[in-house]
């Protein structure tokens, strides 16, 4: 069992009220909160090592990179890859999917097709559309039922030897469904297709392994799983990381210069131009080991018994619809109030110190789906507790008195 309250110690912001009222956050889906450790290894590199990586002989550049290096192989061991320099350190999960969709610019070829799903987070859609308008690849989308669940059949109708990746979320930001990944890695491989797993949603709730999985790329944010914001990583298969060409040009990704010709560094360099956020990577680490110490078993656990707790007494509301009803979800509600806009309740349980998302949560085609503007998202996290989620059942059922 987790001791919520030792944990909700750990995190400084949770403590405080917003509009006069305790504040109860529940918007993890957008970004997590961060616990004191992380806030104060920020500080501790600033006070005691920062320099600029790979460059200095100086000794605080040496103990800068040592410390990048560290925690390249904690985020290593962390997803299991079987090597660091396949762990690429990014700004967040759209850079590390823009890095692979701007590399298959060279790989594909008209007529070629890139599958990506109906549940898609816009920064995993935009991409791969600007990919497929540059090489005259064909874009191939996998539909989803009333229930949020992608539709595997047409999935596997889809699939055929012009499919060169298949780009799909591990969990809807959305709605909370988790997407079955393994299936779709093995049936694309099958067809010689790579895959690319969108794991924004993934990271904060489980540990994922990328040789088991057997993906050939696995994007994610560190700003979701108590790391800084500005902080991702991209993993990919040394043999892809190779294949593909650099995403920018600039310092540190050059083995030799010359106006004539450059030549480009080893992996991860290659693909790690300018100065990075150095505190930032460094500071991942520290968070992926405070999660560790929780350990994902547990938070797994918890956060199924607040999904569970939030959809029971969600549902007690007249006139409210649930989107994604499937049995594997994380722990995220994503909900409509029959004849309200979600805007209005959003604005009104603020004002009670309530903290959720309301709009289309960058995934309008599954808004689309719906015919619908948008939904209120409550995404939890192992640091609230069911009387959080008690106090936003009853916010709710006063911003539906007060708009109907
Ligand atoms: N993919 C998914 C599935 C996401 O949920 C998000 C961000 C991204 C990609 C982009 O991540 P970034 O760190 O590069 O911005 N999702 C959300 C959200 O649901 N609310 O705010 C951001």
């Amino acid at each position: 069992m987790l001791d919520i309250q030792k944990i909700r110690a750990d995190f400084p912001i949770l403590s405080q009220t917003v509009n006069g009222k305790p504040l109860v956050y529940f918007d993890n889906g957008a970004t997590s909160q961060k616990p004191q450790v992380v806030i104060d290894a920020e500080v501790k590199y600033y006070n005691e090592i920062n320099a600029n990586i790979h460059r200095g002989v100086h000794t605080l550049s040496q103990l800068a990179t040592d410390a990048y290096e560290v925690a390249r192989g904690k985020v290593k061991d962390h997803i299991n890859a079987k090597f660091a320099h396949e762990v690429l350190f990014t700004s967040g999960t759209t850079h590390g999917i823009n890095l692979v969709a701007n590399g298959f610019a060279s790989i594909l070829k008209p007529g070629d097709e890139v599958v990506v799903s109906s549940l898609e987070h816009h920064s995993n859609i935009v991409p791969w559309q600007m990919l497929c308008e540059k090489t005259g690849a064909v874009l191939k989308v996998i539909p989803i039922d009333e229930n949020g669940e992608l539709i595997i059949s047409e999935f596997d109708a889809l699939l055929s030897d012009k499919t060169k990746i298949v780009t799909v979320n591990h969990i809807s930001n959305a709605l909370g469904v988790i997407n079955p990944i393994q299936y779709i890695i093995d049936r694309a491989h099958a067809v010689g297709a790579a895959v690319l797993i969108d794991g924004a949603q993934a990271v904060p709730h489980l540990k994922p392994d990328v040789q088991e999985l057997d993906c050939d790329f696995y994007a994610f944010s560190g700003h979701k799983m108590c790391g800084p914001t500005g902080t991702g990583i991209l993993y990919g298969k040394e043999t892809w990381l190779n294949k593909l060409p650099p995403y920018q040009g600039g310092g540190e990704m050059i083995k030799e210069v010359t106006f004539e010709k450059t030549t480009y560094a080893d992996l991860p360099h290659k693909f790690e131009a300018g100065t990075p956020n150095i505190a930032g990577g460094i500071v991942l680490g520290t968070a992926i080991d405070y999660l560790n110490e929780i350990g994902f078993d547990k938070i797994h656990e918890y956060e199924n018994e607040l999904l569970e707790h939030a959809t029971k007494r969600l549902n007690e509301i007249e006139g409210i619809r649930i989107y994604g009803n499937t049995k594997n979800k994380a722990s995220v509600v994503s909900f409509n109030i029959d004849g309200i806009h979600p805007y209005d309740i959003g604005s009104i349980i603020d004002k009670l110190g309530i903290a959720v998302r309301t709009g289309h949560h960058c995934a309008q085609p599954i808004m689309n789906f719906f015919c619908i503007p948008g939904t209120i998202r409550a995404s939890f996290s192992f640091y609230n507790t069911k009387e959080e989620i008690d106090a936003m059942v009853d916010a709710v059922k006063k911003a539906q008195t007060m708009l109907s």
